[in-house]
C-alpha cells in the first residue's frame, strides 16, 4: 500500500513539474500567429504579426527555428495573420489586418513581395478566420464580421455580415467557421459587444462589388445575449454528447469556469441559458483530436496550466504545467515539430511558446526546439 502510494506520489510529481517550452521565439508585441508550410519543403513554418510587420520563420530541416525571422513582411501595426491558399494555386498565402484597418494578402509568389491591399474592412483589428464558407474550392477569409473571396486574377468579392436588426453598433469579430447543425454547409459564429451571433448557411457570396449577408436572407439566424462574449475565448464543440455541436466559452472576467450554450437540433439556440461545464476552472479553450485517435478533446491554456478534457464525461485526460509568465493573448494547436501530434501554439505580448499536447510521451526528438 506504502508503495502504491509513493508510487503515485512520484508520478503526481513527475507530471506536475513545469514543462519546458520546446519552442520560444521571443517577439515583443505579438498581436496573433499562424502555422503553415510558406516554402514548400513540408515542414510548418510560423508568421507572426506585430507592429513592425509578419515576421516569417521558417523550419528547417533539423526541426528547428532561427531566432530572427527569415522574411519581415512590411505590415504596419499588424494585427492578425493567417495561413492558406487563398488564390487556389497550390501554395500557401498569407493573410493579415492591421489596425488602421487594411487586410492585406501575401501572394506565394515573388517572394511574397506583391500584396493584395483591401483598404475597405471597415473594423478595427480584426480576428481574422479562413475556411470553404461556400460549396467550392475557394478558401475564403473573414476579417472580422468582412468576408473576401480573392480570385487568382486578384479579383476580390466583398461582403459583410450584417448584425441583426437594430445592432448597426455590434462590433461582430472572433468569427468561427464550423458547421454547427450538421446540414452539410458551413456557418459563421461571431462574438459581439451583444452576444453571440449564428449565421446559418447555406451562405453564398454575391459576386457583386459589394455586397450584405443579412440576417432575415439566411434559412436562420439566432443572437445569443451575453454581454461578456468578446472577452470570452469559446469554441464550437459538442459539450453534453447529444451530437449537435454547442457554443464552450470561457469568460476571462466572469470567474465561473467553463460554461456552453447547448443546441438543439430542431430549434438551434432558442433555449439561451448558459450551463456549467467545467466549474472552477478557466482559460483558453482549444477543441481538437490533437493526439490523432479519432476523437476531439477540450484544452484549456492558462498560464499555470494545459489541461485536456474528454467531452461529454468531463474526465480530465492530462494536466501540465506551464509557468507562463506573460498574460497569454491567443492560443493554437497543430503539429509543427512532425511526431503526428498537435503541439500548443501559446501567443502572448512578448512571443510564442510552444508546448507538447502530451506531458506522459516525450518529445519525438531529443533536440530541443531552439
Ligand atoms: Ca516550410
Ligand atoms: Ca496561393
Ligand atoms: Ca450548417
Ligand atoms: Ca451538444
Amino acid at each position: 500500500m506504502k508503495n502504491v502510494l509513493l508510487a503515485t506520489c512520484l508520478m503526481l510529481a513527475a507530471s506536475m513539474q513545469a514543462a519546458e517550452p520546446n519552442l520560444k521565439i521571443a517577439l515583443p508585441g505579438m498581436n496573433g500567429f499562424a502555422v503553415g508550410d510558406l516554402n514548400g519543403d513540408g515542414l510548418p513554418d510560423i508568421a507572426v504579426s506585430s507592429p513592425n510587420g509578419v515576421s516569417l520563420f521558417f523550419q528547417r530541416k533539423d526541426r528547428t527555428f532561427k531566432k530572427i525571422p527569415d522574411r519581415l513582411l512590411p505590415v504596419k501595426n499588424a494585427f492578425d495573420v493567417i495561413i492558406n491558399d487563398f488564390d487556389g494555386d497550390g501554395k500557401n498565402d498569407v493573410a493579415c489586418a492591421n489596425y488602421h484597418p487594411n487586410l492585406y494578402v501575401f501572394f506565394n509568389r515573388d517572394h511574397f513581395t506583391m500584396p493584395l491591399t483591401d483598404d475597405a474592412i471597415d473594423q478595427w483589428a480584426p480576428r481574422l478566420a479562413c475556411g470553404q464558407l461556400s460549396p467550392g474550392k475557394h478558401v475564403d477569409v473573414l476579417a472580422g464580421w468582412v468576408w473576401r473571396r480573392i480570385l487568382p486574377n486578384g479579383t476580390l468579392y466583398e461582403a459583410v455580415f450584417v448584425p441583426a436588426k437594430g445592432g448597426d453598433s455590434d462590433k461582430q469579430d472572433d468569427p468561427v467557421i464550423r458547421d454547427l447543425d450538421c446540414d452539410g454547409t458551413q456557418d459563421v459564429v461571431f462574438s459581439s459587444n451583444k452576444g453571440f451571433n449564428i449565421y446559418y448557411g447555406p451562405l453564398e457570396i454575391p459576386l457583386e462589388s459589394y455586397s450584405f449577408i443579412r440576417p432575415e436572407a439566411l434559412s436562420m439566424f439566432i443572437s445569443i445575449p451575453f454581454p461578456m462574449a468578446t472577452s470570452s475565448s469559446y469554441v464550437v464543440a459538442d459539450a453534453d454528447g447529444d451530437g449537435n455541436p454547442d457554443i464552450v466559452y470561457s469568460a476571462s472576467h466572469l470567474n465561473d469556469g467553463i460554461n456552453y450554450f447547448p443546441q438543439d437540433r430542431f430549434t438551434g439556440f432558442r433555449d439561451v441559458s448558459a450551463k456549467t461545464l467545467l466549474p472552477g476552472i478557466q482559460g483558453f479553450l482549444l477543441y481538437d483530436d490533437f493526439d490523432k485517435t479519432g476523437r476531439k478533446k477540450l484544452a484549456v491554456l492558462s498560464q499555470a496550466t494545459i489541461e485536456i478534457y474528454n467531452l461529454p464525461s468531463k474526465t480530465r485526460e492530462s494536466v501540465s504545467k506551464t509557468d507562463i509568465r506573460d498574460e497569454i493573448i491567443r492560443v493554437k494547436s497543430g503539429d509543427v515539430n512532425g511526431d503526428g501530434k498537435a503541439e500548443f501554439l501559446v501567443g502572448t505580448k512578448n512571443g510564442l511558446m510552444m508546448f507538447n499536447s502530451s506531458s506522459s510521451n516525450p518529445p519525438a526528438r531529443s533536440q530541443p526546439m531552439k
